[in-house]
């Protein structure tokens, strides 16, 4: 521990910690407009200033260490003076259109320009550079004309997700984000994790707002329009009403969907019970079949482009079953529209999802069961919170309700795939079984939990010993195909998702400001009411799931069925 001086008070703090850092110790936030732990630590916004004694000037207080017996004062007029005349210089080249910004409620500049008294938006007014939209991807529209460079968005991409297809385009007063030479988003192997939305601090980049579709199709009589909600949306959804983080909100959003006019309110957990037996039979048929191993898992859409764009060698192994949302999809277009008497040209399907790729999952080809589109529309947990709004929904006053049957009801295996971990955790719970040839006491793989980048574990199951990895973000998932393909590690099964921690931290997720991403571990408070929920449920395997075994019977036969092939499983190309 080091002693210092913050604002006339002495306190402590660990060696090696920022100012910035030591500050939060002890409850007293420094504004940052750039910084993002561990990925962005560029000092550039120069709103994080602070004096510290004997400095001859103001210094950054997230790349600066402390040191014993430093004297630091973050609340002095120097101070502030410095913070206004940096917003007022942000504000000269960034677009002012605030009031029907997406973000303008939980804008990070607004936000500071509200506490340091900017009272003159146009004080420093110019000459500026006018970007067109980038509209060309299919899920994310980026203004830059509200960039405000601080190349959060271009860290991520490259830190997490190894992708790196943004940085700065051109130089001084004509630098912007953009890929390179120009290139339209669409136009580059962008994988639409979206995780460049969700650390944007202003409204400058964004997903495509699809709300208007859904209403249309609610208004239009002829449509039954069901909604299925993924796993981790009912843990999230309650962030974008200022509820606590990790709150589960399951029967607020069910009603809140009604509220809506959904004529459906139905479950995606109940699709991963269907991945799950298809993918552990698959799983299986390759323990027979000698591979090829390892099988990776193919439920999240962002992975999918990855491997497809970067990694087409590995096509092999994906698994061939489609993600829950469009499992869910195919399966309300064909044996609900048959039960139900409903031509499935007349079902619209919503999912909300919290991920920006699912937009791109939607339009894949080879999927399309009935012969239309197994989804129609997928929208992001932001998405639906704007909807509850518009529809005047009061969100947190809402009572319980139950979604609507037969698709509503999921084992406790459905919850957990909305963290990372969970698709191989409820895969094995199933697996297990399946070799066992009767039911088992162990329900829960733990090793395969928790927040690490990349997980590994070994079971025996009966006999059999199989050799398991689980990564999220593309960073890791890239040094686990790299350790594979260099011999150095083997696996018979391999879970990746596309974004860090899974979906639970998926680029549809309500935004979280720096200030909270930086202190907070959102990800373990978000999994961790999951895993409740999974603790909760009297059926935790996807094999007890009744609905499931229901379809089967009546409808698919059985997993690896020829139908159960041709309704819920898919094809990739590079
Ligand atoms: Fe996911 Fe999935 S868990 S991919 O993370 O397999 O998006 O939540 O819906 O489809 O079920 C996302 C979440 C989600 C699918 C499922």
């Amino acid at each position: 521990e080091v002693m210092i001086t913050i604002n006339g008070k002495i306190c402590t703090a660990p060696e090696g910690s920022t100012i910035l850092e030591a500050a939060r110790i002890n409850n007293i936030e420094i504004p940052t407009l750039c910084y993002l732990k561990e990925i962005n630590e560029i000092g550039a916004c120069r709103m994080c200033v602070v004096e510290v004694k004997g400095a001859r000037s103001l210094v950054t207080a997230c790349v600066y260490p402390i040191s014993e017996g430093m004297e630091i004062t973050t609340n002095s007029q120097k101070v502030f003076n410095s913070r206004k005349l940096s917003l007022e210089l942000i504000l000269s080249t960034h677009e002012r259109k605030c009031l029907s910004c997406i973000r303008s409620g939980n804008c990070e500049l607004q936000k500071l320009c509200k506490e340091f008294n900017v009272d003159d938006e146009d004080y420093f007014n110019g000459e500026n550079c006018e970007y067109e939209f980038d509209d060309s991807a299919v899920h994310m529209v980026r203004n830059n004309n509200k960039c405000i460079l601080c190349r959060r968005c271009v860290a991520v991409c490259s830190k997490w997700q190894s992708v790196g297809v943004i940085g700065p385009n051109n130089r001084g007063f004509n630098t912007h984000i953009g890929s390179a030479y120009e290139q339209n988003l669409g136009d580059v192997p962008c994988i639409s994790c979206g995780q460049c939305i969700v650390v944007c601090p202003t409204g400058a980049i964004h997903e495509k707002d699809q709300t208007q579709e859904v209403w249309d199709a609610l208004e239009d009589p002829t449509k039954h329009v069901i909604v299925q909600t993924a796993p981790s949306i009912r843990v999230t959804l309650g962030e974008a009403f200022h509820m606590p983080i990790g709150s589960n909100v399951e029967g607020k959003m069910v009603a809140a969907l009604r509220r809506i006019g959904f004529d459906r309110v139905f479950d995606t957990n109940v699709a991963a019970d269907f991945t799950i037996m298809e993918e552990a039979n698959e799983f299986l048929e390759r323990v027979e079949n000698n591979g090829p191993f390892p099988m990776f898992t193919s439920c999240s859409p962002g992975w999918v482009k990855y491997c497809e764009s970067y990694h087409p060698e590995l096509i092999p192994n994906l698994s061939t079953c489609k993600s829950p949302q469009q499992m869910f999809g195919a399966l309300a277009k064909t044996w609900y529209a048959e039960k139900e008497g409903i031509d499935p040209k007349d079902i619209f399907v919503v999912g909300i999802m919290p991920c920006t790729a699912k937009k791109f999952e939607v339009t894949r080809e080879d999927e399309a069961a009935a012969g239309y589109s197994d989804c129609d529309v997928a929208l992001t947990t932001r998405e639906l919170a704007r909807m509850i709004d518009k529809a005047g929904v009061r969100f947190v006053e809402l009572e319980d309700e139950s979604f609507d049957n037969p698709l509503g009801e999921a084992t406790g295996a459905g919850y957990i795939f909305g963290a990372t971990g969970g698709v191989m955790e409820a895969a094995l719970r199933t697996a297990a079984e399946t070799l066992a040839g009767h039911s088992l006491e162990q329900v829960e793989f733990t090793e395969v939990r928790g927040m690490s980048g990349i997980k590994e574990a070994t079971y025996e199951m009966s006999g059999a010993t199989v050799n398991v990895a689980v990564a999220s973000g593309i960073s890791n998932a890239k040094k686990l195909i790299e350790k594979i393909q260099a011999g150095e590690a083997f696996y018979h099964f391999v879970e990746i998702m596309g974004c860090p921690g899974g979906c639970i931290n998926g680029g549809g997720q309500p935004v979280q400001p720096a200030s909270v991403r930086n202190f907070v571990d959102l990800k373990t408070k978000r999994a961790a009411a999951l895993y409740a929920e999974d603790k909760d449920k009297g059926l935790r395997k996807s094999n007890e799931n009744p609905i499931v075994q229901k379809i089967y019977q009546e409808f698919l036969d059985k997993p690896g069925s020829l139908k159960a092939h041709h309704i819920l499983h898919t094809s990739y190309r590079d």
